[in-house]
Order: C-alpha cells, then structure tokens, then sequence
C-alpha cells in the first residue's frame, strides 16, 4: 500500500475523483473496456446535444436503458468503503463522480458531487429556457422517458431530456470542484481511463497546489504519469484495504 499515505494527517481534505470503473463490479458496463460502441454508436456520437437534436428517440433509449440498469445493481466494496472513509475521517471528504449511476448515495456517500449528471434525473428544456447547469429545477425519474412524454410542470411535451452532462457540455459544479482541488491535501482517483476533460485534468490542479496524489486502477489510465503513486487491482479489492490504511494513519 502507498507510502505517501504516511504524509497524510487526521483533520487534512480529500477530494476523490471516481469514473465507471468503480461501478464496474456492481455490474454496470464501463465505456472503455468494451468497444466503446453501444449498438454500433460511439459514446461521443450518441452523448452530444446533436445527437439528441437529430435522433431523440435513440438518445432516449440509450438512457432509459442505463437508467434500468441501475436499479437492478448495488454499491460494491469500494463505495461502501468511501461511504466509511467520509464518516471516519475528521477532515472533509468531497466524492466528485464521473458517474451517473446513484451507487456512491446507495453507499451512505453525502458529500458528493455528479459532475456528469445522473440518470435517475430529468429536467424541462422548455422550462429551463435553455439554461443547463446545477441551477436548473431537475425532476427525479425511474421510469422510461420519451419524446413525447409530457412535463410535469409546464405540461408540454418534447423538451424533457436526461440530466446528463453530454460532451461539449458544461460540467456540474466546476467552480466548486476548482476550488476543492486547490486546496485537498490528497487526491485520489479511482476507476476512471483519463480519457474524458476536464476531468482528467483534476490531478494536474491538484498537484498545483502541493497535494498528494494517488491513482487506483485496474491498469494505468492516460494520466498515470502526473500522479505520485498508483494502486493497480480491482476497486472493490484495493479501496476498502486504502481506507483502512488511511483511518489508521
Ligand atoms: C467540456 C455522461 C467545456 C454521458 C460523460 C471536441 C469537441 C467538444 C469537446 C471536446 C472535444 N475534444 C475534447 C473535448 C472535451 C470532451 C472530451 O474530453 N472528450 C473526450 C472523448 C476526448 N469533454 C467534454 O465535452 C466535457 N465538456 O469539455 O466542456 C469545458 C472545459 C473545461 C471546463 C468546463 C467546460 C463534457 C464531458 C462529459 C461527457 N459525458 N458522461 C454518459 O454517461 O452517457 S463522460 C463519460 O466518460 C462518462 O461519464 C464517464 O465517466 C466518462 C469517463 O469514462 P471513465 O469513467 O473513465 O470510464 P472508462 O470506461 O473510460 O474507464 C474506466 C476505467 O476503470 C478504466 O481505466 C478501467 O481500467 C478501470 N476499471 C475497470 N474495472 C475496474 C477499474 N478500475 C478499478 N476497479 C475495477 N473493477
């Protein structure tokens, strides 16, 4: 287990950046470990605002499938242990989650940020006005969502989409997320490719301001090299074993 963990003090911040990987024992599919395809579609084609401008009822049904396959899965080891590590640990412990699954709240996780959105929400683009960001009013949705499904608020029909961070969209919270980093004495991520901007930046701004960083993977991502340290194995494995080490520390 790191080293550096020995640097690390009771009462110091950290900020744990977590990506499909850490859901993948749960039983959800990660982007990267298949052929990136979903029907023959590349992620990036059918994540886009054009995509959804020209093929809504794809974009919908991408969706409602994830949206499905999260309520048949369950937080693993790994989001239990992070659950453990914010209620521990007497520093702060801020989760920013590539995910849009809901398995770091099944977990117990509170101080959390879904800077790609999450799939169990929708909101109104009619309503929004075509605003899209954290302040827009979002409606909890389980079910299957169509185009032709109607809002419950203003009651037209046609503008409800995922509230899912698509690419060439504005992640949630940047702000907050800036300012976490600058000032986390650790910097964990977990289970992501660093394939995806800006997060795959975080552990540069991390580092900017003197903090440790560690990466947990299953093998090394785009990022490997900017981090101090790395744990390679399964995150159900390696996490619960990292936040005992830490709790101890
Ligand atoms: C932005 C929601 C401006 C969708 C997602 C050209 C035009 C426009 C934009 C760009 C462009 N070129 C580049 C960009 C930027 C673009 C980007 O980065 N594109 C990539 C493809 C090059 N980014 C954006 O567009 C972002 N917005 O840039 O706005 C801006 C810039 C700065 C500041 C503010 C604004 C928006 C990106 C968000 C896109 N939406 N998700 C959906 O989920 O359907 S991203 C999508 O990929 C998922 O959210 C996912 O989280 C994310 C990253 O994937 P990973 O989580 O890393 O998953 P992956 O499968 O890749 O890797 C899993 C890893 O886990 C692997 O390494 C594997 O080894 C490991 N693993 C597997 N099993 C385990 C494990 N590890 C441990 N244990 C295991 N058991």
């Amino acid at each position: 287990m790191s080293a550096l963990l020995n640097q690390i003090k009771a009462g110091q911040s950290i900020v744990i950046l977590t990506g499909a990987g850490i859901s993948a024992e749960s039983g959800l599919a990660t982007f990267r470990a298949s052929d990136g395809l979903w029907e023959n579609h590349r992620v990036e084609d059918v994540a886009t605002p054009e995509a959804f401008d020209r093929d809504p009822d794809l974009v919908q049904k991408f969706y409602n499938l994830r949206r499905k396959g999260v309520k048949d899965v369950i937080p693993n080891p790994a989001h239990e242990a992070l659950a453990k590590l914010e209620k521990h640990w007497d520093g702060e412990v801020l989760i920013v989650t590539q995910n849009i699954d809901d398995l770091h709240e099944r977990a117990g996780s509170k101080n959390l940020i879904h800077m790609h959105g999450e799939v169990l929400k929708i909101f109104c683009t009619k309503c929004a006005g075509g605003e899209m960001n954290e302040h827009v009013k979002k409606i909890e949705w389980h079910d299957d969502l169509f185009t032709n499904t109607p809002c419950p608020s203003c009651g037209e029909s046609g503008g409800l989409r995922p509230d899912i961070v698509w690419f060439g969209e504005m992640p949630y919270e940047m702000d907050r997320i800036y300012n976490a980093l600058a000032q986390c004495d650790l910097f964990i991520s977990i289970g992501t490719s660093g394939n995806v901007y800006p997060a795959a930046g975080f552990v540069q701004h991390a580092q900017m301001n003197g903090s440790v960083t560690l990466e947990c993977n299953l093998e090394p991502s785009n990022v490997s090299g900017a981090f101090h340290d790395h744990i390679t194995g399964p995150a159900g494995q390696t996490i619960p074993e990292l936040v005992n080490k830490i709790l101890t520390s």
